[in-house]
């Protein structure tokens, strides 16, 4: 059976967004929590907030997360035969931080040439209002992708700052999970995030995103992970899931991906940050 219902793929289409959708027990993420926290200890160069991209290309418990069947399977609801995921993004707000994301639709700088991309945002401590949980301006994957301003604000956590004006937060959904569910968002849905004015880390993370089979880079190089069962179509670059934590060999994929990545993500813009 799969694992969303006729309503829940009905309110993704309506909405933009669906959630909760469980992917791990508490005890699970726990686990997955532990070990991220692990890795940030034994590797603090690799996993800080100024590198916080691709992770699950050098810790192969995030990559077995990319890959677990209940995201897969949510993602072959939403999108066309997906083959691939783009990215990876760790979206930590350290307890009582400013850390926000703006008011922002994905798809504005992904570079890729179709819609047809889910992202999986899935949280390893619970992310509530308090905390900061991703907030969501339900249906406004429904018009196309609006001007976006860069502003590069200090406490700003995405790429660019960049924004949409206009958004009412009157009329914006808090999506609060409990360690171990997702959210799967539309890339054209507006969406952000707040502070975090709880007394504990908020730890996300979103895969972002599972491409459709017909999806084709518009601008860059893409390095994906392959997500089966289909080919990824040849103008993507493969890239291997690691086989240690912060191998070499993981290492130098991943640095070759977040370049491409960041070419992608800064393209047009005079500033560039570390992510
Ligand atoms: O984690 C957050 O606060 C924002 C996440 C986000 O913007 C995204 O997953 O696209």
């Amino acid at each position: 059976m799969p694992v969303l219902s006729d309503k829940q793929v009905v309110h993704y289409q309506d909405h933009g967004w669906v959630a909760p959708v469980d992917v791990l027990s508490e005890e699970e993420a726990a686990g997955l929590l532990a070990a991220l926290e692990g890795a940030e200890v034994r590797y603090p160069d690799d996993l800080h907030g100024g590198h916080r991209n691709n992770a699950h290309l050098v810790l192969p418990f995030l990559a077995d997360l990319a890959l677990h069947p209940v995201i897969l399977d949510c993602a072959a609801a939403l999108v066309d035969r997906p083959t691939a995921l783009l990215n990876s993004v760790l979206f930590i707000k350290e307890p009582d931080s400013a850390a926000h994301v703006s008011w922002h639709q994905d798809a504005t700088y992904m570079g890729v040439d179709s819609a047809d991309l889910v992202t999986a945002w899935v949280a390893l401590t619970s992310s509530t209002a308090e905390s900061g949980c991703v907030s969501v301006a339900s249906g406004t994957h429904r018009d196309g992708i609006r001007p976006h301003v860069d502003q590069f604000g200090p406490d700003n956590i995405l790429t660019r700052g960049q924004y949409v004006d206009g958004i009412d937060e009157a009329t914006t959904v808090d999506v609060e999970l409990r360690p171990g569910q997702m959210s799967l968002h539309h890339p054209h849905l507006v969406h952000g995030s707040r502070p975090n004015s709880s007394t504990d880390r908020r730890v996300g993370v979103a895969f972002q995103s599972y491409v459709g089979a017909e999806v084709r880079p518009s601008r860059g190089e893409h390095h994906v992970l392959p997500v089966g069962p289909g080919p990824v179509d040849p103008s993507f670059t493969v890239v291997p899931r690691p086989i240690g934590e912060c191998t070499a060999e993981g290492r130098a994929v991943r640095a070759a991906a977040n370049a491409a990545l960041s070419d992608v993500l800064y393209h047009g813009s005079a500033e560039r940050r570390p992510y």
